[in-house]
């Protein structure tokens, strides 16, 4: 590829393609062929009183528009929410592949990516247990690079032939359509207790992988074994990795709850508001290679979709980071309306015959083509490639294009042989040998379900499990069939036998005997777990403090900018909007009212010093703030009179541990008057910690 075209060139390109679609509601109001309209409330009618006229072609058009308004959500991943920005490699790649974007260290590449849930429907709430998806399009200058991924890096089924069995299990129960975007229901445990291969991915699903706090705060995985190519045709075996910066950090599931209520968009709002703020969210991209010779070392197939390569097997190589820096202008024109497809690879990039993988490359085209109405969806400006389209392809629904000339056919003459085939720079698929039996039959190097489930369940960190085995109760707890929760619980026995007698022994049903062929290794794979994360950052950390009139400033101010300092965003609640008078007798602004917000939206709380805590403690509303944000294990800060505060909540295991008044301990940090630095340092620690997951909570209401 030719080199004088800038990196800031493709990202002018894909701007100038959007900037074309452009456009804002300036002018008179006009009918969609430009003809000024004067009156839009009133449709034409015979008199006041009369009936409306056919010939009224505004109201007419306006109406017929709206009806038209919806497009199919998608059949999966219907809930997203999606935003611009590059990607740029550190080092040249091509010793592995010849992907034209992976070949320059610090050449941008545009991209899109759309984060979503999977279960629910496009209105559904953000903070559901659920998979997110994590899909990426790199508009390169060889095409389009679809990396269509999920937060969690295996997947329920082996086959692409059970995906609508799984999807129908999981969805809505068909006679009643409940429950939305849940999976505590019969069916989802229905098929799992009958199909062991879900074992894994469930485990993952029950885990707090499932509860993300942010889509800026969790790991993608493109899942398959992909297939990197060189300029030789030399294939190297590839599992796609992204890291977040911030580090992978979940919710609590009570306070997922919660936020479904008081927030439905959080995640979305989350993402919006970062990139609005100017704290791009990061990942970095990595590359787990496995040399083609090394195809069958594993006790694992590489093909198969319900299993990882553990990294401490094969570590992740960084290869370069992605940035997502602009929102979308236009929800549905670009979040709803980019169309992502597993066979849209670029040259360099290859498939394997994982069965999975195979099915995707059809059902992605397929579904384009009933949810974009037409074979025209790549005209759309958000999938448009920066790479120039030169195809005999004409007509269909929605075309945008003017073709001139008379050929639209290869061979030509007429046509002056263009399109001409080129023969550099091409797609080459990889030449693999094939052969064997027409049969409908699992390789039996797929029949081992439960190993790697238990190897996840081993790498968790004691509060992870606990969380993961909590949620197993909660989710079986809803099943109402008892042969649908004894069916789950006697197939996890095959994971680990002490965790599905605590699932029984919480959910009503008979202990299971140890299971034969149950998974049985102590192995773990600390990557795993979240307690190996990013836990020295606070930067964009949501802190409430919460204030009324008598509030000591001077005692909170250097909490604040040390706060402020390091990238998190501090807000001030009060009883009402407006301003609070402060001890100094100064007028300090409020940001929010606390009743139009909660705990549950926060990342740690603040009681400052002064009278206030005695204005506070006569609001049931503040204590139920600070108790419910200690429940969910969030940093706690109390200053001077606000230290009383916590005294006066229900938080019995610090009481006990320290008589009247809670100390520094278990994330919650307290100093009498006069805090100095270190006490911003102390609190700035426990929140970068993100959660105290060493609380116990469990005695505190909810
Ligand atoms: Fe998808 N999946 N999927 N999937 N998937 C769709 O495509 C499908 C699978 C994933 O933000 C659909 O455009 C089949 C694995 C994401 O627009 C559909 C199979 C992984 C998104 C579809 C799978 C994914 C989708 C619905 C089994 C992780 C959202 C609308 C063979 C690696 C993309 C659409 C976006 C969307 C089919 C399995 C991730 C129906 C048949 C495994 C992130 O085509």
């Amino acid at each position: 590829m030719s080199d004088e075209h800038s990196d800031a060139r493709d990202r002018d390109a894909k701007d100038r393609d959007l900037d074309a679609a452009r456009t804002a509601s300036t002018g008179p109001l006009t009918t969609d062929t430009g003809v000024r309209v004067e009156d839009t409330d009133n449709s034409l009618r015979v008199g006041e009183r009369g009936p409306t006229l056919m010939e009224d072609f505004h109201f007419r058009e306006k109406i017929t528009h709206f009806d038209h308004e919806r497009i199919p959500e998608r059949v999966v991943h219907a809930r997203g929410a999606g935003a611009y920005g590059y990607f740029e490699p550190y080092d040249s790649w091509s010793r592995y592949t010849r992907a034209d974007f992976l070949a320059e260290p610090g050449r941008r590449t545009p991209v899109f990516v759309r984060f979503s849930t999977v279960a629910g429907s496009r209105g559904s709430a953000d903070t559901v247990r659920d998979v997110r998806g994590f899909a990426t399009k790199f508009y390169t200058r060889e095409g389009n690079f679809d990396l269509v991924g999920n937060n969690m890096p295996v997947f329920f089924i082996q086959d692409g032939i059970k995906f609508p069995d799984f999807v129908h299990a999981v969805k809505p129960e068909p006679h009643n359509e409940i429950p939305q975007a849940q999976s505590a229901h019969d069916t989802l445990w229905d098929f799992v207790g009958l199909q062991p291969e879900t074992s894994h991915m469930i485990m993952w699903l029950m885990s707090d992988r499932a509860l993300p706090r942010s889509y800026r705060m969790m790991q993608g995985f493109g899942v398959h074994t992909f297939r990197l190519v060189d300029a030789e045709g030399r294939g190297t075996f590839v599992k796609f990795h992204w890291k977040p910066k911030l580090g992978t950090h979940s919710l609590v599931w009570d306070e997922c709850q919660k936020i479904q209520g008081k927030d439905p968009d959080f995640n979305r709002r989350d993402l919006w508001d970062a990139i609005e703020a100017g704290a791009f969210p990061e990942w970095e991209l990595g590359f787990q290679l496995v040399p083609e010779e090394d195809e069958h070392r594993f006790d694992f197939d590489l093909l198969d979709a319900t299993k990882i390569i553990p990294e401490e097997e094969v570590p992740v190589t960084p290869v370069g980071r992605m940035v997502l820096d602009r929102n979308p202008d236009d929800f549905f024109a670009e979040t709803e309306q980019i169309a992502f497809h597993t066979a849209n690879v670029v040259p360099g990039i290859d498939f394997t015959n994982d069965p999975l993988l195979q099915a995707r490359n059809f059902s992605y085209l397929d579904t384009q083509l009933i949810r974009l109405g037409g074979p025209n969806f790549q005209q759309i400006p958000v999938n448009r490639p920066v790479a120039e389209v030169s195809h005999n392809q004409r007509d269909g629904y929605g075309q945008h294009r003017v073709h001139r000339g008379r050929t639209s056919y290869h061979p030509n003459s007429l046509g002056g042989g263009c399109p001409a085939l080129a023969d550099a720079d091409v797609y080459r698929h990889y030449q693999e040998r094939v052969d064997g039996h027409k049969i409908r039959r699992r390789s039996p190097s797929f029949a081992d379900h439960y190993s790697q489930a238990r190897l996840f369940y081993n790498s968790l960190a004691d509060w992870e499990k606990e969380h993961l085995r909590a949620a197993f109760r909660f989710e079986l707890g809803k099943c109402t069939d008892m042969g649908v929760r004894e069916r789950a619980v006697a197939n996890f026995a095959h994971v680990d036998h002490e965790l599905a007698v605590h699932i029984a022994e919480g959910i009503g049903v008979a202990p299971p005997a140890p299971a034969d062929g149950a998974a049985d290794h102590d192995r773990s794979s600390p990557a795993l777990s979240q307690a190996t994360t990013v836990l020295d950052t606070v930067a964009t950390r949501q802190v409430a403090v919460l204030v009324s009139d008598g509030v000591d400033l001077d005692g909170l101010r250097p909490l604040v900018d040390a706060l402020v300092g390091q990238g998190a965003l501090v807000e001030l609640l009060a009883a009402t909007d407006g301003t609070v008078r402060a001890a100094d007798g100064s007028e300090v602004r409020v940001d929010r009212a606390v009743g139009t917000v909660a705990s549950v939206v926060y990342d740690a709380v603040v009681v400052p010093g002064g009278t206030a805590p005695a204005a506070l403690a006569a609001d049931g509303t503040a204590l139920h703030f600070v108790t419910e944000a200690f429940k969910h294990h969030k940093a706690v800060a109390a200053l001077g009179e606000g230290v009383d505060l916590l005294a006066r909540l229900p938080l019995p295991e610090l009481r006990t541990a320290t008589g009247a008044v809670p100390v520094d301990d278990q994330g919650v940090v307290t100093a009498r008057p006069g805090a100095g630095p270190e006490f911003a340092d102390a609190f700035i620690a426990r929140l970068a910690a993100h959660r105290a997951w060493d609380r116990t909570t469990a005695s505190v209401p909810a």
